[in-house]
């Protein structure tokens, strides 16, 4: 079965409760003048924690076509984790997504492999589809060891998950280097790791798990390269960070079938 493109916002450490409104409004009315095809591509908004019962709110109240997303989780269940959310709190909340594993969280707060992993698992044991990030930073790029760094990740992010679940999830191969940059991959070096993540899955799993698996690109995604990314055949969508919190541009990546 071919996959469905899923494109996610990335709002980061941006917009609170009160701008969110008029954020996923303004979304909703220029996909609606777009005539948006929710058939034909999936649009998901990882919001801060702060806003996710006003985005809710908002998608049930007007019926609109998005999914709602977490950008982090606790890899426990519950308990003296203080600053912590759950995925039980999330599920409660409506929030079908969350990613995992950020660059950013990588970075600043210290998440390795196995943390990706721990929280991971949760997620898909609560029923929430991660979208796991994935990538190398400018030093392995330069080295040429990309490929097998990010392969590394992969490896260590899926450790213990069934076929079943890995089918089900997300993976978002983010080059740190083109990360709010400005500086895009080229559509042949995203290409080029995406290819080799789904023949990773096929090496790990089976070849229907690396079929159903999506996988995005990010990195300074928007509407003047979604296209030729989302032409690679291995590049089911993108991670969105800057490109989303402006609404004319996260539209036009929504709708880059058009
Ligand atoms: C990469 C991406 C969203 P941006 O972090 O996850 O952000 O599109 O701003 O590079």
């Amino acid at each position: 079965m071919a996959r469905k493109p899923i494109m996610a916002g990335n709002w980061k450490m941006n917009i609170d409760h009160v701008e969110a409104t008029g954020l996923v409004e303004k979304l909703h009315y220029t996909l609606v003048d777009r005539e948006w095809d929710p058939a034909k591509s999936e649009a998901v908004l990882c919001v801060p924690f702060t806003d996710l019962r006003t985005v809710r709110t908002l998608i049930d109240g007007d019926r609109l076509h998005f999914g709602l997303g977490a950008q982090d989780v606790s890899a426990h269940d519950n308990g003296a984790y203080t600053g912590e959310i759950s995925t039980a709190m999330l599920s409660k909340l409506g929030v079908g997504y969350v990613i995992v594993g950020h660059s950013e969280r990588r970075e600043y707060h210290g998440e390795t492999d196995e943390i990706v992993n721990a929280k991971a698992t949760k997620a898909l044991s609560a029923g929430l589809t991660p979208i796991i990030c994935v990538g190398e930073g400018l030093d392995v790029r330069k080295a040429g060891q990309h490929v097998e760094h990010t392969l590394a990740q992969v490896r260590g992010a899926l450790a213990g998950l069934t076929a079943e679940q890995v089918a089900s999830l997300v993976i978002a191969y983010e080059p740190i280097w083109a990360i709010g940059t400005g500086e895009v991959a080229t559509a042949a070096d995203a290409q080029e790791v995406c290819g080799a993540i789904r023949k990773e899955v096929a090496a790990l799993y089976d070849e229907p798990t690396a079929e159903a698996v999506r996988i995005q690109y990010g990195g300074s995604v928007k509407s003047g390269n979604v296209a030729e990314i989302m032409g690679q055949p291995d590049i089911d969508g993108a991670l969105v960070g800057g490109a989303s919190l402006k609404p004319e541009e996260f539209a036009a990546i929504v709708c880059f079938y058009q």
